[in-house]
């Protein structure tokens, strides 16, 4: 029979397993997946960009579900990347805000968005990724970690 320490690190192992399930699942099943939390700035200027494209989004608030704080965790995992918003769009991982800003301001965003079928036809046409909106202004960006 093994430790209580074991028996504690198989659970830990089994819920970062299902957790990670979970969060590749929602992608799996959604063209726009935001993870975010519900008070987060950079999280409330990536949904308004995708929003203003007309992307319909499935947006996960990780402070609100019970097992936000192991999904963050599969997600640091899987992607890298432990921030919110974490972004996919058509199953790849995009990324944080700056790395969605940025693929906007490239006029990469949109064809990707169109790909993956989530645009409001029509929605699109009139967002110029040369003049982002005065709420997304954080303009520093790095690489996507998966694209
Ligand atoms: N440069 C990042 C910044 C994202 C960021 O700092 N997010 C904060 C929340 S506002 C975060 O994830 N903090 C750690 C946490 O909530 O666990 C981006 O553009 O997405």
């Amino acid at each position: 029979m093994g430790s209580p320490l074991s028996t504690n690190k198989m659970a830990s192992n089994e819920a970062a397993e299902k957790a990670l399930a979970k969060a590749q699942e929602i992608v799996s099943s959604h063209p726009v997946v935001v993870f975010s939390k519900t008070y987060c700035g950079f999280c409330k200027t990536v949904k308004k960009l995708l929003s203003d494209l007309g992307a319909a989004q499935e947006v996960i608030e990780l402070d609100e579900e019970s097992d936000g704080a192991a999904i963050q965790d599969a997600l640091h995992a899987w992607t890298k990347q432990r921030s919110v918003p974490n972004v996919f769009i058509g199953g790849k991982h995009v990324g944080g805000c700056d790395d969605t800003q940025k693929l906007h301001r490239e006029g990469k965003l949109v064809p990707m968005l169109e790909e993956a079928k989530v645009k409001d036809a029509g929605a699109l046409a009139t967002e110029d990724p040369a003049q982002p909106s005065k709420d997304n202004d954080d303009i520093s960006g790095k690489a996507p970690a998966l694209l």
